[in-house]
């Protein structure tokens, strides 16, 4: 048979032998894993060593797409995204993985050939927690797009020993426990121990003059660290590429250890390692004040200076000299995290390989683009100015040279207008010195970006309105996406078969707008009762997964009603709760009341410093103590805190809920990616006009989506004018009454004080106007419930989410970054 000739059907499946995607390949690479990898036989083999031989007999598939990858990237010297970030959230990686390779079901087959539990093995893998919440979780969908959409990409970031911790609930708190996920193996990551760098920190920097007689400078350090890659290959859907995610280890410098042991101090050496590992050990939690976090500050610059260092050798591996750098690579700052990298690459070209100013700039500024992801103003990171020539003394010097070129070209362009320098300047005076790393972030990138439409705007008018006003061009929108492939394919198998199945075929898994096709059919009864059967199913799993970690049990016919994602108390869960609350008075004033049931579930982290979130858990679980005891309610409503809400965990809710809860005070959601999940998998959505839902609601359309509440603009209009909660409270008797009943002691055996800071800080402060919208909301409550009662047209309504839900698909940020943003192309790799 010639090559040009297409293979015949016992061919197909030699090839599928040879490539390993055959059934038989698969039984046997899983056997041979088990036994030479393990070092198992089966009969022994606990739940964790099947796990270990699955996913190594899954990236044995994936690492031959992987140097291929590698391979064509290099000889064609691809022009290569570099996403960096502190944060990744990928997920477990088998059943994604085993879905892009497209063996699902070849897979599920071998596994019952072998008399395997398929689901049991898949659940034995352990969530990489390297993120906190929706940051992290993009910047992983992100790296899944840019490979589904072939585009060379390195994601760059930091192995964090620990990742975000453990969730359990005891006694209604959040008790933390430390995430250890690597202990029993990562199967998906390979060491590199030779793509390693010397990172430096501390000591001072001097003035000496080079060959040529230029005056130089030289950092002096106090402290070398290593960073040692770890990378794991993140594989696209249906095609054969696959690019890396290369984590950064922290360990001690060879050549540190080796002074420390030849002048006899041993203790001194090994507490230098002991220190330099610190620096990857563990992640920080956010929405906690920054102040003093002299580790997160290094560990920033750590993987920041790897990966700097990192994309320079693949400059001379590849391209060769580094005046083409803003041709072969393009850095993406995910928020302010990363956006030291600007000194540092400024640093390695002028300190490190010659350059002068000018060029090194023109260089720095073409390379970087950053995304801002958030407006309030104390997750915008700052340094004070003293830790920050402690720990990185040229880098300060860098800064502050950036700072006077900036700031001249400011004075000559406003002139007179001292006020404006001031507040563009990247240093803020008014009192202690600190360092502004998102003024930074925008002076050195050629490229700034907010996440929604409505936030991409107020970046524009508010928060960098002076860099608005000097650099129209620089600011865009890129409106946020999740996968697919995670969301639906992987988290809700049956209803990804049905959409397949309606819409005669799969191509939505790659081209989401293809979900439309949907429309044609929403009106069709057929449809209809299998889109309900669905939804039952996974409320049945969802309910058992709830019962077996709560107690709780949950009706699957009560309306689902989710709210998951950071608790926050401009996330408002403590507004749901008063919603509850009303419900609760509703059922005990007259218990033989027509109300809908109603499951309300709650999934979600407080970071370990924040108070007030905290004490939002302990309401959320001292609410549904009582509601779900309370035998007058017989079930009709019911309460549940799903403990560790993370990807793994959320997967169980996402294809459940009937009801997205996405409440936020308009203006400070930057996004949301939650609203998106949640709507892809049928749910529909109660909000306010911020974030992502602004969008969600005009493609989904306004008679299918549940709105409420202030608008942005009322919110700061109300804001000027002067805004007093408690008037709200004192004329609204219901309110009132629903607040009077935390502080009444019901739902704390008697304590009339365990909730009062969060009470009092409604009524007399309110920073994110819960009284305000509260009426709105009940109102909008009611009429969800009556909307349930029609099943038809609520499950038309589903239907119809999904079915427009195709912008939000990260496939479609992406190629808006690769177009506006990046000008990069694919790179497609055959198969
Ligand atoms: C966030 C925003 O709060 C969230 O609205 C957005 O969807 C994500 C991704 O863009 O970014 N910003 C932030 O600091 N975290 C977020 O989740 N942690």
């Amino acid at each position: 048979m010639s090559m040009a000739q297409s293979p015949e059907p016992l061919d197909v499946d030699r090839e599928r032998t040879r490539t390993g995607m055959s059934k038989t390949a698969l039984k046997q690479g899983f056997l041979d894993n088990l036994f030479y990898i393990q070092g198992r036989f089966r009969e022994v083999a606990t739940p964790h060593d099947l796990y270990m031989a699955a996913a190594y007999t899954t990236r044995d598939r994936i690492l031959e797409r992987w140097i291929k990858s590698a391979q064509r990237y290099k000889t064609n010297q691809s022009r290569t995204v570099c996403y960096l970030s502190a944060e990744f959230l990928p997920g477990p990686h088998l059943a994604n993985n085993l879905v892009n390779l497209g063996i699902v079901e070849t897979a599920t087959e071998a596994a019952h050939e072998l008399g395997l539990d398929f689901d049991a093995i898949i659940a034995e893998e352990a969530e990489p927690g390297l993120g906190n919440g929706g940051l992290g979780r993009l910047a992983a969908c992100f790296m899944d797009s840019l490979s589904t959409l072939q585009i060379p990409s390195i994601g760059y970031g930091i192995r964090y020993e620990f990742g975000i911790f453990d969730q359990t609930i005891e006694d209604g708190w959040q008790v933390e426990k430390s995430d250890n996920w690597l202990r029993n193996g990562n199967p998906w990551e390979i060491p590199r121990p030779k793509i390693r760098f010397p990172v430096l920190y501390g000591g001072y920097t001097e003035q000496y003059r080079d060959h040529d007689g230029r005056s130089r400078t030289r950092w002096v350090p106090a402290q070398i660290i290593d960073g040692v890659a770890y990378d794991t290959p993140i594989l696209g859907y249906g095609v054969g590429n696959v690019n890396l995610l290369r984590l950064w280890k922290a360990e001690a410098s060879e050549s540190f250890d080796f002074q420390a042991f030849n002048v006899g101090d041993y203790y001194g050496a090994v507490h230098a390692k002991i220190e330099a590992e610190t620096i990857s050990k563990v992640l920080y939690p956010n929405d906690e004040p920054e102040a003093g976090k002299e580790l997160r500050l290094k560990q920033q610059f750590f993987f920041v200076s790897c990966s700097i260092q990192d994309m320079i050798r693949l400059q001379f591996n590849t391209v060769g000299p580094l005046d083409s750098f803003a041709e072969k690579f393009v850095i993406q700052l995910n928020d302010t995290h990363p956006s030291l990298a600007i000194a540092e690459l400024m640093r390695l070209l002028m300190d490190e390989h010659d350059m002068d100013w000018d060029r090194a700039w023109d260089i720095t500024h073409r390379v970087f683009c950053y995304t801002n992801h958030t407006l309030l103003p104390e997750a915008l990171e700052t340094w004070s100015v003293s830790l920050f020539e402690r720990l990185l003394p040229r880098h300060l010097e860098i800064v502050y040279e950036i700072n006077r070129h900036f700031l001249d070209e400011v004075r000559v362009h406003f002139l007179g207008d001292e006020d404006r320098v001031r507040r563009m300047s990247l240093i803020a005076e008014d009192g202690e010195r600190r360092v502004r790393m998102a003024n930074l972030a925008v002076v050195g990138s050629r490229a700034v970006n907010g996440v929604a439409a409505l936030h991409s705007e107020l970046v524009k008018t508010t928060l960098f309105k002076d860099f608005h006003d000097f650099w129209p061009d620089r600011f865009h929108n890129v409106t946020n996406g999740v996968t697919p492939r995670r969301f639906m394919v992987v988290a809700n198998p049956r209803l990804s078969r049905l959409i397949s199945e309606t819409c005669g075929s799969d191509d939505w898994i790659r081209d989401l707008d293809r979900l439309r096709d949907l429309e044609a059919h929403a009106m069709d009864s057929g449809l209809h009762e299998r889109w309900h059967e669905v939804k039952i199913a996974a409320k049945r799993d969802l309910a058992a997964w709830l019962k077996h970690r709560t107690g709780v049990l949950l009706d699957p016919e009560a309306i689902f009603d989710v709210q998951a994602k950071r608790i926050h108390e401009y996330k408002r869960q403590h507004l749901n709760l008063l919603h509850i609350i009303r419900c609760y008075q509703r059922l005990k004033q007259s218990p033989n009341q027509d109300m809908v049931p109603r499951a309300f579930i709650f999934g979600g982290k407080a970071a370990p410093g924040y108070f007030m979130a905290k004490l939002i858990i302990k309401l959320i679980n001292a609410v549904a103590e009582v509601i779900n005891n309370d035998p007058q309610i017989n079930g009709f409503i019911r309460v549940v805190f799903m403990p560790d809400f993370n990807v793994k965990n959320g997967q169980h809710l996402y294809p459940a809920a009937n009801l997205s809860e996405q409440i936020s005070l308009a203006g400070k959601e930057a996004s949301g990616t939650g609203n998106m999940k949640f709507s892809m998998n049928g749910a529909l959505t109660i909000g306010t006009l911020d974030g992502a839902n602004v969008e969600i609601r005009e493609e989904v359309g306004k008679e299918n989506f549940f709105l409420f509440g202030m608008s942005a603009e009322e919110v700061s209009q109300r804001q000027r004018e002067g805004y007093h909660p408690w008037e709200h409270y004192a004329k609204d008797a219901e309110l009132k009454s629903d607040i009077d009943l935390i502080n009444s002691g019901l739902f704390s055996h008697g304590d009339t004080q365990l909730f009062r800071p969060l009470t009092d800080r409604l009524v007399n402060q309110d920073p994110f106007m819960v009284l305000a919208d509260y009426r709105a909301y009940i109102a909008c409550q009611d009429h969800v419930a009556e909307a349930y009662r029609d099943h038809r047209h609520w499950t038309r309504m589903s239907i119809l989410n999904v079915a427009r839900m195709g912008k939000f698909s990260s496939d479609r940020a992406i190629r808006e970054y690769a177009e506006h943003i990046w000008r990069t192309e694919p790179h497609p790799i055959d198969l």
